[in-house]
């Protein structure tokens, strides 16, 4: 799992170094350029490769479209960590984006990673059709904007210090973490053109995914130590944040996200030896130290 995880992050860093590269020098391209490379696993695009796999799509065209969600995800980290967000210092066990260069800094490397996520899906070397990278753009849009992970962000900063649900909970956490992720889920599905109902099977397993992805997340900051996690831990707490395990508990919360994985796996099995990578990254996600 490892080797196809770091295969992917290198070739996934590989086209965004060259994608860089050839654009114009600008005061933005260093940090820009910290957000997206300073660390981080790159598993949005593993996603992506798992379920294009599935539908036997170019492992180099995945790798773009990944390359695109790599943007906005640096973006989302970038402003996650400001003070006016979350306030964190340390991200991927270095300074924070703003630390390093400056809070207004930080946010115009934000803004320029999300437009960059644009140009990578409109380019010319994607060889896709002009309608198929269209239909890309709408829903990478719908996915990061108020219906996905800038919606999400703003229920996530509300419900601190108060009491919340669960099923607010788990809605602010599709939307924050998930949406993305069933971005990388029903990309495949839109550059294969299949169907309608197919496609929102795909969103609905991306959008368990990404659940997965913030309770095994939620639980790192729990119980992890900065060392392993590259960010300090035990803040949510410290923070009020509303999460299932300030709700649920630790053990209930393992039995959860247990569950999210198996109900994925049923989802998949159709597909029989083809969706075994993408059982393995479920289980990675549960079971990362950072
Ligand atoms: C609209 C995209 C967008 C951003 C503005 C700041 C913000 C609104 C949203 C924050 C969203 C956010 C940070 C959600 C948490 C998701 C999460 C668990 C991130 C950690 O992802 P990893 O572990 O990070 O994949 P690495 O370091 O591996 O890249």
């Amino acid at each position: 799992m490892n080797n196809k995880l770091n295969k992917i992050a290198k070739d996934t860093n590989f086209f965004l170094k060259k994608f860089i590269k050839k654009q114009k020098k600008t005061n933005l391209i260093i940090p820009m350029q910290y957000g997206l490379f300073s660390g981080g696993k790159k598993i949005r695009s593993k996603i992506l490769v798992d379920i294009g796999s599935l539908f036997d799509l170019d492992y180099h065209s995945l790798i773009i479209v990944g390359s695109a969600v790599e943007c906005i995800h640096a973006y989302s980290l970038i402003h996650d960590d400001l003070p006016c967000m979350d306030n964190d210092t340390i991200r991927r066990g270095k300074p924070s984006t703003h630390i390093k260069f400056g809070e207004s800094t930080a946010v115009l490397a934000g803004n320029s990673l999300l437009t960059m996520a644009f140009e990578i899906l409109s380019y010319k070397g994607l060889n896709i059709s002009e309608k198929i990278k269209i239909d890309l753009i709408n829903k990478i849009s719908e996915s990061s904007g108020h219906l996905g992970v800038a919606g999400g962000q703003y229920l996530d900063l509300s419900y601190e210090h108060k009491k919340v649900s669960k099923k607010k909970i788990v809605e602010m956490e599709i939307k924050k973490t998930g949406k993305l992720f069933s971005f990388c889920c029903v990309a495949p599905l839109i550059m294969k053109k299949r169907s309608k109902k197919e496609m929102i099977l795909f969103e609905n397993i991306g959008a368990n995914i990404g659940l997965l992805f913030q309770v095994a997340d939620d639980l790192i900051d729990h119980k992890g130590s900065l060392l392993n996690a590259g960010k300090k831990t035990g803040k949510d707490k410290k923070k009020g944040k509303a999460t299932l395990i300030s709700l649920l508990g630790q053990e209930n919360t393992i039995k959860y996200a247990n569950k999210l994985i198996s109900n994925i796996n049923n989802n998949i099995k159709k597909y029989g030896k083809k969706s075994e990578n993408l059982s393995k990254t479920l289980n990675y996600i549960l079971n990362r130290n950072k």
